[in-house]
């Protein structure tokens, strides 16, 4: 089948890359988003997020007049839905006394319920949005049966997860392998047959549960391995190792891959995706959910090792390079290092943060320095919670020059401790014991 015409709905992290690859790709698409102000920028050619690549293409599509940004859909031939799936803000699920955050599904809702007067016979219609398992079938599904019309026999449903990662989007969404999970086998024929336009790597065909299934296991299989390295951080403190040299050694081994340890887990994935699991199945996911305990609370774990590196938190003045929820992107939400911040000014310490990819952003309660010299000079201790190419780079004689603070903690092993140590510094180290 050959897709003259799509909708994406939701023009965000994925939706935007994926409407403007397939716009590249000789597709006539319309992108939809609720908000008027991702339309017009769109529409002038500028884009609304960072991300490598992303705004070249979009003005090319534009231009090339195969794509066009609207706030409601039209008939098409097939329907993609990429929009958010956060967690509810106030409201909290409990098994045996225990709390798990919840899905917020109402982006997945209104944008299936906005296809329904346009859906035919024949028609596409792909959930890319990550969510509980059975939402395709459960939920999707259900909807878009008020159309009159029914999932499988008269239109095809599919859910095919996005893989990509921040910062390599551009590239991952062609050439990463890409699962289609379809409510019928023709169904996900028709979804690899949409995604070939110009998916490169290898697409895998499978039901809709399934794909839905292998999207959370990816992102919780990867949570869980930081949550354990994040736990043989605290022990090599603990016992006197130190947790790098540890895990590299582990890692020789041909069946063992550690992640690294670090401040936390932040982004909008690996620390959202493992709790669709738990709130499935409270009952059956008594690792996942702790290794999300354990996650979330690797910023007190910073917070005591800068306590000891300083003596006391108390009117101490800290500089803290990074608040992107990882190194070299300018996505600063569900960032570890905005807790942390909040956590050393709660005991005590004033804090300035320098963040070299968004430095004009505000932040409620957290000083945000214009320049790196405004956040070292006058700092006590400088606390590295990002590991950004350009903080790597430092040369520690010239960062000696720029600040009065001879204490340094590093979290994330940004730094080659014996090149501080010769220019003057003392050393902390996350994860390694004294
Ligand atoms: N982190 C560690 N230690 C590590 C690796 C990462 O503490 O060894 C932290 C990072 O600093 C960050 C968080 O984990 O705070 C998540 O970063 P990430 O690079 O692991 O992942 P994301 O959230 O940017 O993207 C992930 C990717 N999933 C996998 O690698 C399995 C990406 O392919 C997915 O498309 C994306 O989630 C998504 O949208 O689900």
């Amino acid at each position: 089948m050959k897709f003259q015409k799509i909708c994406v709905i939701g023009l965000g992290y994925i939706g935007l890359p994926t409407a403007s690859t397939f716009a590249a790709y000789g597709v006539n698409v319309l992108g939809v988003d609720t908000n008027q102000y991702i339309i017009d920028t769109l529409n002038k050619g500028e884009i609304h997020i960072h991300e490598p690549g992303l705004h070249d293409e979009v003005k090319k599509a534009i231009q090339s007049g195969n794509f066009k940004a609207v706030t409601k859909p039209e008939e098409a031939d097939a329907f993609i839905i990429a929009v958010p799936t956060p967690f509810q803000e106030n409201k909290f699920g409990e098994y045996n006394g225990v709390p798990y955050k919840l899905a917020d599904m109402r982006a997945v809702t209104s944008a299936a319920e906005s296809i329904i007067p346009f859906l035919r016979k024949g028609n596409l219609v792909v959930l890319e949005s990550t969510s509980p398992p059975r939402t395709t079938v459960d939920l999707v599904a259900p909807i878009l049966a008020r159309s009159g019309l029914e999932a499988g026999r008269d239109f095809h449903l599919v859910y095919s997860p996005e893989r990509v990662l921040p910062g390599q989007i551009m590239r991952e969404l062609i050439e990463n392998a890409r699962v289609i999970g379809g409510v019928t086998p023709e169904s996900a024929q028709m979804g690899r047959d949409l995604y070939a336009t110009f998916v490169k790597g290898q697409i895998i065909k499978t039901d809709a549960t399934t794909a839905e299934m292998v999207k959370l296991m990816e992102n919780t299989y990867r949570d869980v391995n930081i949550a354990i390295a994040n736990e043989f951080s605290r022990l090599a403190d603990k016992f006197g190792v130190d947790v790098w040299e540890a895990i590299s050694i582990a890692n020789l081994h041909p069946r063992v891959k550690i992640l690294n340890p670090g401040p936390g887990v932040g982004g909008h994935c690996i620390s959202v995706d493992p709790w669709f699991f738990v709130e499935a199945a409270p009952e059956l996911t008594p690792l996942i959910y702790h290794s999300r305990q354990v996650n979330d609370a690797q910023p007190h774990f910073v917070v005591d090792t800068v306590k000891r590196a300083l003596g006391s938190l108390t009117g101490k003045k800290i500089a803290v390079l990074g608040l992107a929820y990882k190194p070299d992107v300018d996505d600063l939400r569900e960032s570890p290092a905005n807790e942390i911040v909040h956590l050393l000014q709660h005991k005590g310490a004033q804090v300035k943060a320098w963040e070299p990819f968004k430095p004009n952003a505000k932040l409620a309660g957290i000083h945000m320095s214009p320049t790196l010299e405004d956040a070292i000079t006058d700092a006590d201790a400088l606390l590295l919670l990002v590991k950004h190419t350009e903080f790597t780079k430092f040369n520690p004689s010239e960062i000696a020059q720029k600040t009065k603070a001879r204490i340094l903690i590093d979290t994330v092993n940004g730094w080659d401790d014996k090149a501080w140590k010769a220019s003057g510094f003392d050393v902390h180290l996350l994860g390694v014991g004294k």
